[in-house]
């Protein structure tokens, strides 16, 4: 039997399975083993569409993907929040490939791509939907856009990323497996797990070929984490919805849209609505830092902060500054909401808040 047939096999029995406590660990081994020969098709090439993506060279601090089906208004997007200038039409596949922008936000240079539009079935080859996807596994960030007449199309766009190994808006399990030549396989978890048996776990890391190893495992992960973690190629990048073209519509079908898409960003990029709305989510989705530096003997670069991520500490601005600074830095003097008085002397494993002042002392 070939492999194609294999996962037609296996697709036929998870069908036929019914979900209940009793089918959980055959239900889960069954998932493994068909992500398992997704991705060895994958590998000799056998997907359609051609695996390698467009080429984009990444620029400024982040890059974020407009992805949608054609007409929804991505190049109109592009468009307003960039210098680009994406050809707009009111036909279909109007956009042939990857068309970059550079959007200025609160001092950082943001990459924005305007991607052609994806069709159903894109994540297995169809309308250069592969390589179109894959640029998405790259970003920081991916713009879901959605005609305001068609919001249902969002479970599509999330189905076809998923289907190209790109987690949105989740975090990257905290499982770390380490493998040894023998011994069987040694699971410890810091937290209850209550959706894993012990023997699913072993049973899904057969699949992927590990029986000795240890597995270390802080969150309580789900079968289809596990096999994300397995399979070790997964994306997890953050994602908006953007609702366009809310001009045509009133508000009271807004509220409507409310509930079938939870939280999104009403836009009309042709109308110029709510645009800065949409540059703020942005920058907050991002969660970046802005660091401003001050010479010892000077006034602060108020003009071109640095932009790290949050979380980022004064050694990681060092190395921004330049990759050798740190072995030199011996400590830093703070201006800002990090600490308690202005100029205070801090060691580089501070974290500095957004906006603070930093002089950094050889
Ligand atoms: N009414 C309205 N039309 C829009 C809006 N944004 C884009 N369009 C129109 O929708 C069509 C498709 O836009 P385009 O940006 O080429 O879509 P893309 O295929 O997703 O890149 C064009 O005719 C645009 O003028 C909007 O906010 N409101
Ligand atoms: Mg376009």
């Amino acid at each position: 039997m070939g492999v194609p047939e294999k996962i037609k096999e296996i697709e036929e029995e998870m069908k036929k399975t019914q979900k209940n406590k009793h089918t959980e660990h055959h239900m889960g081994l069954l998932k493994a083993k068909l992500a398992k020969l997704r991705a060895d098709v994958e590998r000799s090439g056998g997907g359609k569409g051609g695996g390698q993506s467009f080429e984009v060279k990444k620029a400024g601090a982040a890059t974020i993907v407009l992805i949608g089906l054609p007409s929804v208004g991505k190049s109109t997007i592009l468009n307003r929040l960039t210098n680009a200038k994406s050809k707009v039409a009111a036909y279909a596949f109007t956009t042939l490939t990857v068309v970059p922008g550079i959007m200025r936000l609160n001092g950082a240079d943001i990459q924005i791509l305007d991607l052609p539009g994806i069709i159903s079935g894109a994540s297995s080859g169809k309308g250069r939907g592969k390589r179109v996807l894959s640029v998405a596994r790259n970003a920081d960030l991916v713009l879901l856009v959605l005609d305001v007449f068609q919001p249902g199309q969002v479970q599509l766009l999330r189905d076809e990323l998923q289907a190209m190994g790109i987690r949105l808006d989740q975090k990257r399990p905290d499982v770390v497996v380490t493998r040894a030549d023998k011994g069987g396989t040694a699971i410890t978890s810091t937290v209850k797990l209550t959706r894993l048996s012990q023997k699913t776990i072993k049973g899904i890391m057969e699949i992927y070929g590990v029986s000795n190893a240890s597995i270390i495992i802080r969150d309580d992960i789900t079968d289809d984490q596990l096999i994300d973690v397995m399979a070790g190629n997964r994306r997890y990048v953050p994602s908006l919805t953007v609702l366009n073209k809310v001009d045509l519509v009133n508000q009271e079908y807004l509220g409507a849209a409310k509930k079938q898409l939870g939280n999104y960003v009403p836009l009309s990029a042709e109308k110029d609505v709510n645009m800065e709305v949409l540059r703020d989510r942005i920058w907050a989705t991002l969660d970046f830092i802005r660091i401003y530096l001050k010479p010892r003997d000077r006034g602060p670069d108020m003009e071109h902060p640095l932009i790290l991520p949050s979380g980022s500490t004064l050694y990681d601005v060092c190395k921004r500054i330049h990759p050798k600074f740190g072995e030199d830095a011996k400590y830093a003097l703070v201006i800002g909401s990090s600490v308690k008085f202005e100029g205070q002397r801090v060691g580089l494993d501070h974290i500095p808040n957004d906006k603070d002042i930093v002089t950094i002392v050889k």
